[in-house]
């Protein structure tokens, strides 16, 4: 058996990913929450931003992104208010 990856580890991811451009710049990022309670942005190269991921409890439900006070700063929002870019 090949190993792909040395510090790889499972997890599950039970709900779909959020597409969101948290930096303002023009380009998308991927969010998603896994089953170890781990969150990831991921840029448009395929890399983890910087500053992620973030670490919670277990997340189970898809992660939501969104100025909801209108002050110019995205949200991430999972199940309790995480960060704002
Ligand atoms: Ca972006």
């Amino acid at each position: 058996m090949t190993k792909v990856c040395n510090n790889c580890y499972s997890a599950y991811i039970y709900s779909s990913p959020t597409v969101a451009d948290l930096d303002n710049d023009g380009k998308l990022e991927v969010i998603l929450g896994t089953s170890l309670g781990f969150i990831y942005a991921i840029d448009h190269k395929g890399d983890v931003k910087p500053g992620w991921p973030v670490t919670m409890a277990e997340i189970q439900g898809q992660v939501a992104v969104g100025d909801v006070n209108d002050d110019g700063q995205v949200c991430v929002y999972v199940n309790v208010f995480l960060m704002c870019s």
